[in-house]
Formats: C-alpha cells, structure tokens, sequence
C-alpha cells in the first residue's frame, strides 16, 4: 500500500526537481525505504522545528516592537540603576520581594568598603610614623585602642575579597566600588549559597559565602561601631579629606541595624545601595501592576563612565524613550577626570544625545536626580558661583539653581533635536520609593500612550490592527 508521502509526491506535477529526488529509486529494497522513509519523517520535523522556530522569532520580534523599551542614560553615579530598581518595586513588586536578600550582601559589602576606607586611613598614618625619625614629636591622634579595633576588623577584608572575587568583574577588584559581572548571574551566585544546604567545598568559598559575611559583621559590631563614632578617627578622615558620608553606598550611620543577623534590607537602603554597572544590560519584564499591568518593558541601563560611553550608541535603535539622569551636583568633578565638573559633563552628554539622528524619534525625559543632595548642600551654604562662575549673583536657593540648570538644559534641547519635541523635565529622589513611584507612573504613562499611538499609525500602515 503506498505511504502518504509516497501519495502526496506522486500527486504533485513530476516537473517539481525537489519532488524528482525524493522519489523512491527504482529496485528498492524493504530496508532502503524504512531508511529512507525514516530520512523523510527526520527532514520533515527539522523543517517543522525550523519553522516553528522562525516564527517564534518572529513573533518575539513582533513582541519586542510592541513592547516599551526605554533607555537610561546619564554619567556614573547619576542614579540610572536606582532609577531602575525603582521601576521594578513600582511595577514588578513580586519579582523585587525575590531579589531583596541579594541586597543584604551588596550592603554588606558596601558597609566593609567603608571600613575599609577607615582602616587605610588608620595603615597610612601608621606607617608614615614609622618613616618619621625617633626623636619626631608625635602627634597622632591614634592610640593603642585603635590598633585592636582595626585588627579586630581586618578579617572582614579577607571576605570582602573573596565574595567580591565571586561576583566582580576582574577590572574591578581592588577598588572600593561594588562592580559584578554584566547580567544577573552575580545575583545567582549569591542566592545560590543561601538554597545550598551543604557547606562550602574549600576555604575560598567558605570565605565567600555571603552567610559568613554577615556572622562575621554582627559580631564585629560593635567595634565598626566604636571606630566610626571615635572623633580621633573621625579628625584624621576629615584632616585627610576623606568624607564618607558623602559616598555612594554609605551605610555605617545604620551599622547596628544592618550588621544585624537578621537584617532585612528595606526598600529604602535597597535604593541607596551602590553597585557600578559594567557594560550594558537589557531587562526584560512584564509590569505585575500599576494601571497599565501587563505592559511589557525592556530597560536598557547602560554604565555611564566616561569611557563607556561609545557603547550606548547600538542601543539607540528603535527606543520608544530616554530616561536621562543628571543631578545638580555642581560641586562635584567627575571620578575618572576630576577636571570636569559634573553638571557640565551631563550638559555635554545630553547635547550630544539629544542631536542624535537616530534618536529623533525617541521622547526625551530628563530627570534632575539626586534632589535631596542639592538640597543638603545648599542648606549647608556652599555657593554655586565658586564652581559655575557664571551663575553670577543669582540667589543660592534650590529654585533659582534649579531653574537656572533647567533653562540650559532646555535650550539644548531646543537648539540641537533634529526635530521639535517636547521637553519633560522631573526633579526626583531616587532613595525615596513613594515620590520616585508616582513620577516613574506618570511616565510610563506618557511613554506608554505615545508608543500605542505610533503603534498604531505603523499597523495602519500594514493593514493590520493591533
Ligand atoms: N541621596 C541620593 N542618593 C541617590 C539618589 N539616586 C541614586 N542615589 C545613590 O547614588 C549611587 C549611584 O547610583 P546608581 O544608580 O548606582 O548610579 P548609576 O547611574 O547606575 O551609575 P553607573 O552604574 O556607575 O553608571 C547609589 O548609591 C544610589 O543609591 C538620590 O536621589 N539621592
Ligand atoms: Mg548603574
């Protein structure tokens, strides 16, 4: 009795040369077409998986142009990742909740780099006493006490070594900044001690395991404690210009709470946790609520260092928006130039992003981040004149210098998009959840309803509604 296939090919025209050759040769044996049988059935389901394949790429090609896709830009330290992290409590609250032991170990690790900062302070004035010649008068501040409280915490060095060597990317190690692996498999690797019910194989990972970090500080305490509120200690960082109050990932005013073994990071200190970003990375997520849940994203978040920055350009492609982060900090230069003060590198950056060509499409929202900062140093009376002379006499309150960095930010925009656009502007607080949520709502939003409206001209365009 003839196959199907052998039915179908014989009904097909005999000029079809694909047909010819699959035509069973003349004397066939039984065994030749079981073979060639089974041969057929195999090419058939590669051709099926193939296209299944295609059209599973195609359909999330179809799902990437549907989706919302935005940008975040701005120089280090802007806030872009705050930014982020922000967007996922808002929006994707249950995948947040999986994430927030990971923190406690990013904390961690920035409350020992702080230490750390402290004890190379203390090693520095050892050792230059030591240069010093015997009969030099001495007069350091340090006493025996501070010898034991830094021997007392040097172990805590050894761990941050190791965990960073688990997690870090090798450009960074020796540094004071958190920096992991591009992508989220740092995440895994921290999470992944804390399933593991076995202990560590070696003493490497033993050292690594972010469990033993936090025994180690909970009992060390007391001594983080008692060196960070010493005024001797607190003299000689301020003598030597060490502000650590002022660094990112700054949590040793919280120490009792954080160094506690039960510690559970709050949304709060999730946000001022500080973890560089090395290189770019793509989040994809669908919102769990808000009011437009179901919503799909992906966020690109890009690192924003000097150096960096020509790796943005192939993500310019086909954004529906970009987030641009720039805080007011006036005062400040940049860490890889300190040349360059830090809003007139944002003010560079944003003409040059807002010129783009392959950006004239893209709805530009700049967000002066960092509020309360600005706000603190302009309580605490530090002039906007001395680092940005021609702010002139203008008064030193938040809303002149606001409107005042505001209006050169526009005119940029004005002079220098492709094409006219609307300038959106928010002040935020990337470290408060509640006001960064309803902003981060209203743009979405915004973004949201302008990608459904050229979505919509698009499909029209095809034919086809979406
Ligand atoms: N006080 C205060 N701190 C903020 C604010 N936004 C962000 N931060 C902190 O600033 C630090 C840097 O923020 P990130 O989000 O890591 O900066 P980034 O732009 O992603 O930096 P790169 O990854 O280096 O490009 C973090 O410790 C944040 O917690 C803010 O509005 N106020
Ligand atoms: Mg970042």
């Amino acid at each position: 009795m003839p196959d199907r296939l052998t039915t179908q090919r014989t009904s097909q025209s005999s000029f079809d040369p694909l047909n010819v050759s699959l035509q069973p040769p003349p004397n066939e044996t039984e065994e030749e077409k079981t073979l060639r049988l089974e041969a057929a059935r195999k090419a058939v389901q590669v051709s099926r998986n193939i296209d299944a394949g295609l059209a599973e790429s195609r359909k999330a090609m179809d799902r990437k142009k549907r989706a919302v896709k935005i940008l975040l830009l701005g120089q280090s330290e802007s806030g872009k990742s705050s930014v982020l992290r922000n967007f996922r409590l808002a929006f994707t609250p249950k995948f947040f909740e999986t994430e927030r032991l990971v923190w406690k170990t990013v904390i961690h690790l920035n409350l020992i780099s702080s230490i750390k900062k402290i004890l190379s302070v203390l090693q520095e004035e050892w050792e230059a006493l030591e240069h010093d010649a015997p009969d030099a008068p001495n007069d350091t501040p340090l006493s025996s006490e501070h010898r034991r409280l830094a021997l007392s915490l040097s172990p805590l060095l050894a761990f941050e070594t190791s965990i960073n060597q688990l997690i870090a990317s090798d450009s960074s190690s020796g540094g004071y900044t958190v920096t992991v692996r591009p992508g989220g498999g740092w995440k895994d690797k921290i999470s992944s001690f804390g399933r593991s019910a076995s202990a560590p194989a070696s003493p490497i990972d033993k050292s690594a395991d972010p469990s033993q970090v936090m025994q180690v500080l909970a009992a060390c305490k007391d001594e983080i404690i008692a060196l960070w509120e010493d005024t001797a200690v607190r003299r000689l960082l301020n003598a030597r210009g060490v502000h650590l109050q002022e660094d990112a990932g700054f949590f040793l005013d919280d120490t009792a709470r954080v160094a506690a073994i039960d510690y559970v990071p709050l949304d709060r200190d999730i946000m001022r946790a500080r973890i560089r970003t090395l290189g770019v990375e793509e989040h994809r997520f669908i919102t769990e609520s808000g009011f437009r849940a179901g919503t799909e994203f992906f966020i690109t978040d890009v690192c924003g260092s000097s150096s960096q920055r020509s790796t943005w350009i192939p993500y310019f492609d086909d954004m529906q928006a970009i987030l641009f982060l720039a805080p007011l900090a006036f005062w400040q230069s940049l860490d890889e130039d300190k040349n360059v003060n830090r809003v007139q590198d944002s003010l560079e950056i944003w003409r040059e992003i807002v010129g783009n060509r392959l950006l004239a499409k893209t709805a530009f929202i700049l967000l002066f981040n960092k509020k309360d900062v600005l706000q603190a140093h302009i309580a605490a009376g530090v002039p906007v004149k001395k680092y940005v002379p021609s702010y002139g006499d203008r008064p030193n309150d938040v809303a002149s210098v606001t409107k005042y960095f505001r209006d050169k930010f526009s005119a940029y925009h004005r002079k220098f998009s492709p094409v006219p656009r609307p300038f959106i502007f928010y002040e935020t607080e990337a470290i408060d959840t509640k006001s960064t949520a309803i902003i981060l709502g209203e743009v979405q939003e915004q973004i949201i309803r302008n990608h459904l409206k050229d979505l919509d001209v698009i499909f029209t365009h095809a034919g086809e509604r979406i």
